[in-house]
């Protein structure tokens, strides 16, 4: 099946539907110790297709932050238990908050507290009480640009996959969020790379890399984080996945991979694949153990995958 297959043209149509994945909806998180005022910023927001989540005790900040991960907050500016201010730079302290959005929605008209409120942290100050097509668009256009500015630092320029900063963060996220079921860590390393650059130069060996790329997405879960982690060395992680259904799902990988056709010169490329599931231990610990494992799938003749 493979073998006849033009490798450009599947690359071509993947690219097409990665362009078509629909834009994930934008999640905006209102903080406001008035019910009502949430509530109705909430109304405005979801007609115009945005998730929201509202809180009104601004001590529970930090963690919905971690639970709902907004794309964006509207913060009040006068809550009883904290003020507006004071919980931006908090939030700000953060480092994965450093590039969260945070506007001002306040009754506040004064335009020296406004702009002390901005110092905080905060990127605009919208007045109470706002147009609703003006809140609407400044929520969106900030979450677009920002995450449009997230892709770029996130993710490798050869490959459109996280890198390597990014991949170990939703390792991170992942074991978070995923208590309850397996997570396995997988490494993939291409095969005597090192001759592909030699015999058939450095832009066949980056198609190959680009092709690796867009056939493990093409072939794993939309959910399932893949990364760059060095030159020809891949990552992925496997939610709701133990080592032996991730070996299994990998091997098939493997064995379709290998019978692709990557130039006019019939060059074919392989991996080797080490697996680890997450049992508890700390990320670098489970790094290292999938690691080994691939360490073992070289030294066994390599082309296979080793948990
Ligand atoms: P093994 O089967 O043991 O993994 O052998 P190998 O040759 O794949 O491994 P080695 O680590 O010796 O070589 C990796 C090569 O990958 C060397 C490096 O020049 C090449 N490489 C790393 N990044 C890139 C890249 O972005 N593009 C290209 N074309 N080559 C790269
Ligand atoms: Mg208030
Ligand atoms: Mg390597
Ligand atoms: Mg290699």
């Amino acid at each position: 099946l493979y073998e006849q297959k033009n490798v450009q043209e599947m690359i071509s149509r993947l690219e097409e539907l990665i362009d078509q994945t629909p834009e994930p909806a934008f999640k905006v998180l209102i903080v406001d110790d008035s019910r009502t005022q949430s509530t109705q910023t909430a109304n405005v927001l979801n007609k115009a297709g945005l998730i929201t989540e509202a809180i009104n005790n601004p001590l529970q900040v930090l963690d919905t932050l971690h639970q709902f991960s907004p794309d964006l907050v509207l913060m009040d500016m006068y809550m009883p238990e904290c003020n507006g201010m004071e919980l931006a730079r908090v939030i700000r302290q953060q480092r994965e908050y450093i590039n969260l959005p945070i506007i001002f929605l306040s009754g506040e008209e004064d335009r020296e507290r406004q702009l002390a409120a901005m110092a905080e942290g905060g990127d605009d100050f919208l007045t109470k009480p706002v147009e609703p097509r003006h809140l609407v668009t400044t929520v969106t256009n900030r979450v677009r640009r920002s995450r449009q500015l997230q892709d770029l630092i996130a993710r490798d320029s050869l490959t459109g996959l996280l890198n390597h900063t990014h991949l170990l963060g939703s390792l991170e996220t992942a074991l978070r969020k995923h208590q309850d079921i397996p997570v396995s860590f997988v490494m993939v390393d291409i095969d005597h790379f090192k001759q592909v650059n030699d015999t058939y130069g450095h832009p066949t060996g980056d198609a190959v890399i680009r092709n690796l790329s867009l056939f493990l997405k093409q072939n794993l879960r939309k959910t399932d984080p893949i990364g760059r982690y060095g030159g020809e060395e891949f990552a992925i992680v496997m939610i709701d996945a133990n080592a032996q259904q991730a070996a299994t799902k990998l091997d098939e990988i493997r064995n379709n991979f290998s019978r692709l056709i990557h130039d006019d010169k019939q060059l074919r490329v392989t991996f080797s694949c080490g697996i680890a599931e997450y049992r508890g231990e700390s990320i670098s610990e489970l790094v290292g153990a999938a690691d080994q494992a691939l360490y073992r799938a070289k030294r066994n003749g390599r082309n296979q995958v080793h948990t």
